[in-house]
Formats: C-alpha cells, structure tokens, sequence
C-alpha cells in the first residue's frame, strides 16, 4: 500500500507540474492546467466582461517556464468559438495580432495592448475577447478574458505596466495576422499565429515551437499514465 500512496502522490505532483501560466489581469475566464491547450483554456463561454481602455492597457500573466513565448490577440465576436473568429470581424476584416510575438522570463510579467490602434472599428462600450496564447516549450497554452471596451478608462493604479514585455523583448512587428494554423479549434494543431509568424521572421522561436509540439504529447503521456495510476490506485484501495 505504501509503494501505492507514493505513486498517487507522484501523479498528482505530474498533474501541478502542469501549471504552465496564468493570466491575472484582466481575470481569466478561468484555469485548468489540464485544458490549458486547448481554445480558451477549455473554458469556451464568455464570462462576465470587464472594464478595459479602449487605448492602451495592462495584461499581467504569471509564467511558469524558464523561457516563453507569448502573443496576445482579440475577437471582435460577442461569443467567439473558433481561432478563426479571432483572425477576422464579421464583416471579413483582418484582426491584426494585439502585441508583437514577445518572450518572457520566468514569474510575473506585465505588457500592454492598444485595442483601439487596431483600427477594426473598436469604439468606446464595445465587446472583445483577449487570448493569451503562451509556450514554454511544452507546447501552445490559452487563456481569455471578456472585456468591454471604455474610452478613458483608468485600471487600478498598481496593474499598470512598470516594464512593458510586449516591446522590451519583441521577436516579431505586430503587423502579422492570426494564421491559416488558427482555423483549427483543437489545442494542439493550433500553435497558430505565434509559430507561424515567428518562424516567417526568422526567430529562434520557430525551432522551440516545433520541440513543443513533441513536448505536449509527452505532456499528454504524464497525463495518462498520471491517470492509470490513479485509477490502480482507486482500484487497490
Ligand atoms: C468592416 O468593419 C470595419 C469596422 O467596423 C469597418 O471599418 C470596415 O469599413 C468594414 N468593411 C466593410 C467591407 O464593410
Ligand atoms: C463610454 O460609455 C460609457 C457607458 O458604456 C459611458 O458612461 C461613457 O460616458 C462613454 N464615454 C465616452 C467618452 O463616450
Ligand atoms: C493589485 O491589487 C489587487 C487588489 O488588492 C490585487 O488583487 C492584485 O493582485 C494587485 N495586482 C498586482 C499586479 O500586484
Ligand atoms: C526579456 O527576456 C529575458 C529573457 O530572455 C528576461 O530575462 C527579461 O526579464 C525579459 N524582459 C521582460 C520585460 O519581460
Ligand atoms: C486569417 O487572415 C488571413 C489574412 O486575411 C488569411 O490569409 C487567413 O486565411 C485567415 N485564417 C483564418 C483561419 O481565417
Ligand atoms: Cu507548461
């Protein structure tokens, strides 16, 4: 029994070692380190909107990696359900990516997006959804937030950006798009727009997405034998 408790013990340590990243400002819909690759984080309903400038505001995300790979993009629909509603409106007009594909250290970081500058029609009291797509190497990882846009709107003083991620540590212009990679609403094929776009730029990044590829099936291996353990373990018990 003891030889059992240790491995149920080490499965669940597995399963933390998933916490990839979090995103803290604007709130999540929400985390599971599990569904973290997939759409939204797994979390795929909008949830209560909040306040966000219409000019430039803070994103604060929390990363769990030595070394990441970060790039923000919105949509413009009221309840996007695909990577594709985040590269186009709905009149068919292109999405250009919030930030510029960026990397970050491991711990807090702060960048900021200028919403309106995308020039998609973005007035004061409209409705977007922020993604953050992130990875660390074990593959791409998401998380939303639901915002409603305001003209002038002050965030809490101690949100705003002291070092700003996005364009202190740049690999790429923020001119590229969402792209064909993002039609997809499964995790995995979706390392989308960052890989895309990092490798068309030349960036070391490219090499990391493609070895994140491979390291998420490892990661959904753990997750499997994680599982098997436990049910053993549920079964012996
Ligand atoms: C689509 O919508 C955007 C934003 O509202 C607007 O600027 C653009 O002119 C529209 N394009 C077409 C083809 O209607
Ligand atoms: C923006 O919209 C809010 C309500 O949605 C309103 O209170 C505010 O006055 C508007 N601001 C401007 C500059 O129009
Ligand atoms: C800002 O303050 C709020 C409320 O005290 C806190 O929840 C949040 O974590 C703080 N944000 C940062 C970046 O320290
Ligand atoms: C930029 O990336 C380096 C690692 O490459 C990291 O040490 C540094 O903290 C990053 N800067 C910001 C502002 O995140
Ligand atoms: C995203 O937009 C670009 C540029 O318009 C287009 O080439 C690409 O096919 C689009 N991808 C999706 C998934 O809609
Ligand atoms: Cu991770």
């Amino acid at each position: 029994m003891f030889t059992v408790k240790s491995l149920l013990v080490a499965s669940a340590l597995a399963s933390t070692a998933l916490a990839h990243f979090t995103l803290d400002y604007p709130t999540s819909r929400g985390f599971d380190d599990e569904n973290e690759p997939q759409f939204c984080g797994g979390f795929s309903s909008v949830e209560t909107r909040q306040p966000f400038p219409l000019g430039q505001g803070p994103i604060h995300i929390d990363s769990h990696h030595p070394l990441a790979t970060v790039v923000a993009f919105i949509s413009t629909s009221e309840n996007p359900t695909s990577f594709g509603d985040f590269n186009t409106t709905s009149n068919g007009t292109s999405i250009p990516l919030a930030t510029p594909i960026f990397q970050v250290a491991e711990g807090d970081s702060c960048f900021n997006v200028d919403l309106g500058g995308l020039n998609v029609g973005l007035s004061n009291g409209s409705l977007v959804t922020l993604q953050v797509q992130f990875d660390g190497g074990d593959g791409a990882l998401y998380q939303c937030t639901d915002l409603v846009l305001i003209e002038g709107y002050n965030v809490p003083s101690n949100e705003t950006c002291t070092s700003d991620a996005a364009h202190t540590n740049a690999t790429s212009s923020s001119s590229a798009l969402p792209s064909a990679s993002a039609t997809s609403s499964s995790g995995s094929s979706a390392t989308s727009s960052a890989a895309t776009s990092a490798s068309a730029s030349g960036s070391a990044a490219s090499g990391a997405a493609s070895s994140a590829a491979m390291a998420q099936k490892e990661v959904i291996g753990w997750g499997l034998v994680g599982s098997l353990i436990g049910l053993a373990g549920v079964a012996m018990l």
